[in-house]
């Protein structure tokens, strides 16, 4: 396969990657703030619509075609920043995303900033936005005009994300409309209709030690009470030295008052990189537990109550080399059919290179690394991507640009398909058809099945990083600077 086929798009990569990570059944007591992707529920509340992260979804009769020209099929569509790599959620009437200040709303809130904006679910209106001033210590640790990168997850009036930052926040889904200043924290200095109504904020850089490599981005997982964020802690500049060797890669925290819960830093000074990754939180073998892909290729598996560490898989072979053919881990794992799958990858400005994909049994404790694996798929390229497992089939994109259809008992290949460009998104199976989007703004819509058949492909005017959203009757897709909501039937006049 050709190296020089993917086109770069020149921006720094890392913090771009934040982007496609960047996505639950309220069946295991515990899980909080999903509508089901099994049961069919409405919202999209968070990345990959539930804890389990599984990027399907039954929600039938969405648009599998339109045409962003003539309007055909296309309910709405918002202005974004210049660059958006985050995936919007939906709950509560309210479509929030984060992306960057360029489409300045407010000129009291001017420069580069991070910006996470919300907009009603029925037409489209802007209803707030809030927005983070970027950190002094410049690209290190916030890359220049990147935004807010992670989808946020929403659990009934709050929304909570990481701020470019490394802030953990949560604010008021419905801001200062309700007439009242909520939360913990009441200073905040912009109050009106159109300001975010703060409650209380978490900075992980001063309060757990975190030194984000060029980007924060975590998309926060519910459980109960508990938030469950990775810390994006990575290497400085000189890409060799970790100067924050202390620091967690995966925190909890108390989602009524932001207190640290319980942490973890098994990874220590061995981070090859950066930790951009997003936890899953699943019942796997009688035991709620939360999983993440952290910054030395290990994926690790926890008891979510409490923080003790389960499990731990090295996801590279012994032999491997950083950065050649070691990889991280920027892919979230997702819990299906009893087991985890995830793949692995690198910071895209590494551009393309050997990847893994697993599928591991989280119940053998301790390093699981040969106990846990059920099977190795090592025809996938690096991978920053998520899956989506359905009636036995996973999804599996590549940033070479292949979407693999593999079997999930066995690890072996149904199918592969080349989308001719770079992929940082994830294929989300709605119904019985499967969409993926590419850096080069196609979106190629495929029928769910064990042969390869496209159905339709539409380009969307610029890059799609993001995932599509199924949500209540409409598809949400992100390119680089709009937010577009497509539903069967509509037509929006030009
Ligand atoms: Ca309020
Ligand atoms: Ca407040």
């Amino acid at each position: 396969m050709s190296i020089t086929r993917v086109r770069s798009n020149g921006t720094r990569g890392i913090a771009r990657v934040a982007a496609t990570l960047a996505a639950v059944t309220m069946m295991s007591a515990g899980l909080v703030g999903g509508t089901g992707s099994a049961s069919g529920g409405a919202d999209w509340p968070m990345w990959g619509g539930t804890p389990e992260r599984n990027m399907v979804s039954s929600r039938e009769g969405l648009p599998f075609s339109w045409d962003i020209t003539t309007g055909r099929n296309v309910k709405w569509v918002a202005d974004l920043g210049s660059q958006t790599y985050g995936n919007p959620v939906v709950s509560g009437g309210v479509v929030v995303v984060g992306t960057n200040n360029e489409l300045l709303r407010d000129p009291k809130q001017g420069g580069d900033r991070g910006v996470v904006m919300a907009f009603r679910e029925s037409d489209g209106e802007f209803l707030w936005q809030v927005t983070h001033e970027k950190l002094s210590t410049g690209r290190v640790n916030d890359w220049p005009f990147q935004g807010v990168c992670a989808s946020p997850l929403i659990v009934g009036e709050v929304v909570y994300y990481v701020s470019n930052r490394g802030e953990v926040m949560a604010v008021d889904l419905r801001g200062f409309r309700d007439g009242e200043n909520d939360g913990p924290v009441k200073d905040e200095k912009l109050t009106s209709e159109r300001d975010a109504d703060v409650l209380w904020r978490f900075d992980m850089m001063e309060g757990v030690g975190s030194f984000p490599h060029n980007m924060s981005n975590s998309s926060p997982v519910a459980f109960g009470n508990l938030l469950i964020v990775g810390t994006s802690n990575g290497v400085d500049e000189s890409h060799v030295h970790v100067p924050s060797p202390r620091a967690p890669s995966i925190i909890a925290l108390d989602r009524t008052t932001g207190k640290l819960v319980w942490e973890d830093n098994s990874v220590g000074e061995k981070i090859l990189h950066g930790q951009w990754a997003s936890a899953t939180v699943g019942r796997i073998g009688g035991v709620d537990q939360a999983i993440m892909g952290q910054g030395d290729g290990w994926i690790r598996g926890y008891e979510v109550s409490t923080g003790k560490k389960l499990w731990e898989f090295d996801s590279n072979p012994k032999d491997s080399v950083w950065p050649k053919t070691r990889n991280e881990l920027i892919s979230t794992a997702i819990v299906a059919d009893g087991l985890v799958f995830i793949a692995n990858g690198q910071d895209p400005e590494h551009g393309e290179g050997v990847g893994h994909l697993y599928a591991i049994d989280a119940t053998p404790r301790g390093d699981s690394t040969d106990t846990g694996r059920v099977w190795h798929y090592d025809r996938i390229r690096r991978s920053i991507s998520t899956g989506a497992l359905k009636d036995g089939l996973l999804y599996y994109a590549d940033f070479s640009g292949y979407l693999h259809c593999v079997d999930a008992k066995t690890g072996k290949p149904r199918w592969v398909h080349d989308m001719l460009a770079a992929v940082w998104s994830s294929p989300v199976v709605v119904g019985n058809k499967v969409y993926l989007g590419d850096e080069d703004g196609d979106l190629t819509v495929f029928e769910h099945g064990p042969v390869p058949k496209v159905v339709a492909e539409m380009n969307m005017g610029s890059a799609v990083y993001s995932s599509v959203v199924p949500a209540n009757g409409a598809l949400y897709v992100v390119s680089r600077n709009k937010l577009f909501a497509l539903a069967e039937g509509a037509h929006r006049a030009k």
